[in-house]
């Protein structure tokens, strides 16, 4: 026999690897059962459910693994642009059934499972989803990521490999309490961990200046560093064999460090630097929309950013490439302020280590990076101390000083000694003086935008408004979308089949190809159909409520649901003053319970562990909702479900079954949302306000579709401007003014009239998202709400017509968007 070839690089074993397992049953159990045997060690007799899940997501893995070997090499031997999505979370949800989807093997995988005896639901639910995301910001970076792979964009999503992801809320007498989140405790099938391919990442220490042959520099001379370890993930494209790359960033001490700890003889030393280590990829921040300073969340930012661009110009560009092209090879797209310190980290690593002259590495870097803005609260726009940011990254600090130095000498080149606006678009603040990081992000990016229509439009014209006037052609919208893979398909097999049925193949890549379902909405047999659809649903949200919670909802019932995180501006509260108002008419025998609508509420939310507002809301929620359900003058007819723990796995059940959507928060305040785009295309209505989204929501489904109701953003600047007194709405409301005494008078609370006082105050003598301004209008769409439901025929034609008008929101579109506008890069083959 020949002696084996070697395998160098160039051999074809090296370049075409592994082929996939054949795609058939047969080959499906084959594969199976080996990972079965070799990888866990057990046989199927004796295998475990994690044993069995476990073997199976490896197959499945084993499945995509050529596919994305092939692509990877592929982007190496072309070279062409690449879109680096940097984003600190990725709300991911579960994976199993969204890789099965994409490599077309879900059948196959069901067929070859029950040949081994094995239910593949048990499979299903024996995940635990890895909850690296807050909400709505996290959530979209999983649907873009999803989408790039659909469209074939050359792209890797970096972010932190959290250990503990979001917690999980349990209820203990109605409030909230967090636990821990250990997903990766059943082990992480997805992932695949590569310590070679690690980088260091180093803090604090001081700056010097040196002569570099003749020519003076900088250099930073940092105290301490960690190693970033990756872990990649696939992202396979819907069917369409690309598989791109999620790399997530595991934080470990340096073996240099805990050598010379070692070696100088203090070992609890050196155990503790590595615990102190690894605590950066420790835990997400539990906080949505107000981000707290906290040393560790730059720690955080600073260390994944660093390693992916560290990455990137060490691993995935070749050795001796003309850095003056960067622009073409790579964009950098930050998602909101949190990985922005990659901007002069990229400053650093152009001219102090690749040894570029400033103005060169500036205009490399004002090219590589464009910014996504996802919010308006002015509370939620981050600053770091410059203090604390010059502790940490003192070497930045310096790189931030000059590019704000460079950029006001700009502002008044262009507008002269305007010292109001000197003072007002200055990336550092004073007082105490600090680094504004949307400023960075605007002065640095090619491009801002916002993340909805009305959001951009507010951006330019007031967040940012300095800025707009000085760089108009930076600023542009991409309105959000969300994956139908996931949000339609996955979640809501049933409508899929239907809409297969009437419309084809080809539109779950294709969303607005929805439009051809118009007509079916005037189909009394499609309505018939589509009815059964939400029933079944609603039927499958309730096996699941009754394993996990042990309640189900009533079948009869409108199911309105309110799902998103408890934040005052998203106003929960306006939704609880509906419900005590509906409960008061009842008990205080003004309506007979008979003439209620039927109706359940759901709701779902997680409030920051420190917020106490938040906190105390969903307490009151969970009391309204135990007098409510209990008391039998209400005839069953209306209830309160609060299913703890809501995420993604459980908004998969809740939002196919929904009837009504709420998405009612104060004109001006949420940036787009994407629940609510998640809830009409699956044939919900919405009561909304106009804001965010909701503005375009409605715009496509008509006002006949649509329930509108409260103040528009311009109405509510003048009201503040004319002096907000919310006592005064009260007193003008008969019924609202009810509803705040009795929750005041300790009905919901065991006659105690302070557990819940300081939400009424709120409220009565202050109230900043206006709920009591909003709440006649509220009453009044919702009265508009049970009219229409009445007519269950004409209520389901609007369903038909809300997924049949909704196809723009589909993620595809939106990368679309952000190719055309922004990235510049093509999609491949
Ligand atoms: O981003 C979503 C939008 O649909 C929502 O309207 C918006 O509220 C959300 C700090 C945030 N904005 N800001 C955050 C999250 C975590 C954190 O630590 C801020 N999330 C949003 C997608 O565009």
């Amino acid at each position: 026999t020949p002696a084996p070839r070697p395998l160098t690089a160039t051999h074809p074993l090296a370049l075409a690897p592994v082929s996939s397992p054949p795609a058939t049953v047969d080959g499906f159990v084959r594969e199976f059962l080996v990972n079965l045997n070799l990888e866990r060690g057990v046989a199927l007799s004796s295998a475990t459910e994690t044993d069995k899940y476990l073997a199976l997501a490896s197959t499945v893995r084993d499945y995509l693994v050529a596919r994305w070997l092939e692509d990877q090499r592929r982007q190496r031997a072309d070279q062409s642009k690449a879109v680096c999505y940097l984003s600190a979370e990725y709300l991911l949800g579960r994976q199993l059934d969204n890789n099965l989807l994409a490599s077309g093997l879900t059948d196959i995988a069901t067929q070859a499972l029950a040949a081994c005896g094995i239910d593949i639901d048990s499979m299903r639910a024996h995940e635990v989803e890895p909850g690296l995301g807050n909400g709505g910001l996290g959530r979209l970076a999983a649907c873009f990521i999803d989408s790039l792979a659909t469209l074939s964009v050359p792209s890797i999503g970096y972010g932190i490999r959290y250990e503990y992801g979001i917690f999980r809320q349990v209820f203990r007498d109605g409030q909230q309490i967090e636990k821990p989140d250990a997903w990766l405790a059943l082990g992480s099938p997805w992932e695949f961990r590569h310590p070679e391919a690690a980088q260091t990442v180093s803090f604090a220490g001081h700056t010097e200046t040196y002569d570099d042959d003749g020519v003076l520099r900088s250099r930073w001379v940092p105290a301490w560093s960690v190693r970033a370890v990756p872990y990649n993930y696939m992202v396979p494209g819907y069917q369409n064999g690309r598989v791109n790359t999620l790399r997530l960033w595991s934080a470990e001490a340096t073996k240099a460090f805990d050598l010379r700890t070692f070696n100088s003889g203090d070992y609890v030393e050196a155990v503790r630097a590595q615990t102190f280590a690894e605590n950066i990829s420790k835990v997400l921040y539990p906080e949505d929309s107000t981000p707290q300073g906290k040393e560790l969340r730059l720690q955080q930012q600073y260390f994944f950013v660093a390693a992916s661009i560290a990455d990137y110009m060490s691993k995935v560009l070749p050795e001796d490439f003309d850095l003056t092209k960067l622009p073409d090879r790579v964009i950098f797209q930050l998602n909101d302020t949190h990985p922005v310190i990659a901007v002069p980290e990229m400053m650093r690593v152009l001219v102090d280590e690749r040894k570029l002259d400033w103005d060169a590495a500036w205009a490399i870097t004002q090219k590589c990076f464009a910014y996504t803005c996802h919010t308006l609260l002015p509370e939620a726009l981050e600053v770091w101390s410059v203090d604390l940011l010059g502790r940490l990254l003192p070497r930045h600090l310096e790189i931030i000083y000059r590019i704000n130095d460079e950029f006001l000498l700009a502002v008044r080149e262009r507008f002269g000694d305007d010292e109001r606006r000197l003072r007002d678009m200055s990336i550092i603040s004073e007082n105490p003086a600090s680094v504004r990081m949307a400023y960075l992000a605007t002065v640095a990016g090619a491009k801002v935008n916002g993340v909805a229509e009305l959001h951009s439009q507010l951006l330019r014209e007031k967040v940012l408004h300095d800025f707009d006037e000085m760089m108009p052609e930076k600023f542009t919208n991409v309105t959000n979308g969300v994956t139908p893979r996931r949000f339609m398909r996955l979640a809501n097999p049933e409508l899929s089949e239907l809409i297969t049925a009437a419309l084809g193949t080809g539109w779950l890549t294709d969303l607005e190809r929805l439009r051809e379902l118009e007509s079916y909405a005037e189909d009394a047999d499609f309505r018939a159909a589509f009815a059964g659809v939400k029933a079944a649903n609603k039927r499958r949200l309730n096996e699941v409520l009754l394993a996990r919670d042990g309640f189900a909802i009533a079948d009869d019932h409108l199911l309105d649901v309110m799902v998103k995180r408890l934040h005052e501006y998203k106003r929960q509260m306006l939704k609880v003053l509906h419900i005590v108002t509906l409960y008061e008419r009842v008990v205080s025998g003004r309506v007979a319970a008979s003439d209620l609508q039927p109706r359940t509420f759901i709701f779902g939310a997680k409030a920051a562990p420190g917020y106490a507002m938040a906190k105390r809301v969903i307490h009151l929620i969970n009391a309204v909702g135990s007098v409510v359900n209990s008391d039998p003058r209400l005839e069953g007819r209306l209830k309160v479900v609060f299913p703890p723990n809501y995420n993604v796995t459980l908004a998969e059940r809740v939002i196919p079954a929904a009837d009504l959507s709420e998405q009612i928060s104060l004109a001006g305040k949420e940036a787009s949302g994407t629940g609510n785009m998640k809830f009409a295309l699956n044939g919900a209505l919405t009561i909304g306000t106009d804001d965010g989204a909701n503005v375009e929501i409605r715009e496509l489904v008509g006002d006949d579709n649509f329930f509108l109701f409260g103040m528009s953003e311009p109405e509510v600047e003048e009201l503040w401007a004319r002096g907000y007194r919310p006592g005064e709405f009260a007193q003008a409301d008969d019924e609202l003014r009810r509803a705040l005494d009795l929750i005041s008078s300790g009905v919901f609370s065991g006659g105690d009239r302070s557990t819940f006082e300081p939400i009424v105050s709120n409220l009565l003598y202050d109230d900043r998202f206006m709920v009591l301004a909003d709440y006649t209008s509220y009453i009044a769409a919702q009265e508009r709400v049970d009219a229409a439901y009445a007519d269950r025929d004409a209520w389901t034609r609007s369903a038909i017509l809300n997924v049949a008008r909704t196809g723009f929101f589909s993620s595809d579109r939106s990368i679309r968007d952000y190719i055309d506008r922004i990235w510049h890069a093509q999609p491949v083959r």
